[in-house]
């Protein structure tokens, strides 16, 4: 099963990310799958990371983040490189692997509707299954549910039918279908592969007790929205900014939620990818 890279280079801060980018694939092979992280080293797409290359990833100061449309050009020009949702569900997939972990997609931006991840229509031109935590809360967590929906992907909750808010529990959106079980989630994909293209999205929210306190979640959103407008931040630097704002701002809680979030993903999808073998 595959696992992206963008987390690991521009999610989570140093030293934390390249021990979480270690740990995450530890729970994976514990679970029974093989896990492949998946990013770009000197303009090559390494589907399988070796501890070297990983560490360099989370490490150097000069990793690109690549969305699909910058993997020919970062080829190109041998540049290092961490894939998104995006990129690496479209390389997961051309490799053969139909299983793919990530902590939150991205989406359409708050008080900036121009501004929608390129995940969303990545996905929906990949059949590939990803388990995350919902969209990250950062975003406009019902505009992105809508455009979801435009664009053909499917959407179950895992244990719920409310739609998972990344650091917290429940984003207060419904979802039309939930699921129970690995298995459950292996027969829907099999299902999908007859009937669809686009990806198929579980949603896998924190246990209550492990999600961010929701009023210091809305007070630091708040303020890292303002920050994004007082620092002229734009493009593809706004989710790495959002992000690194709460890591900051709640001392530590919204990181110890995202690792635990990607954590959990990770033991997940590889019970999806045991289920889809069997
Ligand atoms: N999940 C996390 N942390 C992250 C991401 C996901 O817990 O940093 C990354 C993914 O790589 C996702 C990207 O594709 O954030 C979204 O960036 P953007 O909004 O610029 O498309
Ligand atoms: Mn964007």
């Amino acid at each position: 099963m595959a696992l992206e890279s963008t987390i690991v280079s521009h999610g989570l801060p140093r030293p934390d990310n390249l021990r979480v980018a270690r740990e995450v694939e530890a729970v994976v092979e514990a679970a029974g799958a093989v896990p492949a992280t998946i990013g770009m080293i000197h303009g090559r797409l390494t589907v399988g990371l070796d501890d070297e290359q990983l560490t360099h990833l989370a490490t150097s100061d000069d990793v690109v983040k690549l969305s699909v449309r910058d993997l020919a050009p970062a080829a190109a020009a041998q540049r290092d490189g961490a894939t998104t949702v995006a990129a690496t569900a479209a390389v997961a997939h051309k490799a053969g692997i139909a299983v793919f972990a990530t902590g939150g997609l991205g989406g359409v931006h708050r008080d900036a509707p121009f501004d929608e991840s390129a995940d969303l229509t990545g996905l929906s031109r990949t059949p590939i299954t990803v388990v995350c935590a919902g969209v990250k809360s950062i975003l406009d967590v019902g505009a992105t549910l809508e455009r979801l929906e435009t664009l053909g992907v499917a959407v179950l909750g895992f244990g719920t039918r409310r739609f998972p808010g990344f650091y917290l529990r429940d984003s207060g959106f419904d979802l039309d279908w939930s699921v129970e079980s690995a298995r459950e989630v292996a027969a829907i994909h099999r299902a999908r592969d007859e009937v669809s293209a686009a990806a198929l999205i579980v949603a896998n929210p924190l246990p209550e007790e492990e999600q961010v306190d929701p009023a210091l979640h809305d007070r630091v959103l708040a303020a890292a929205m303002a920050g994004l407008t007082r620092e002229g931040i734009t493009g593809k630097a706004v989710t790495p900014y959002l992000l690194a704002h709460f890591h900051e701002a709640t001392g530590g809680a919204s990181l110890a939620a995202n690792i635990r979030i990607i954590t959990r993903n990770a033991e997940l999808a590889a019970q999806v990818a045991v289920a889809l073998r069997a």
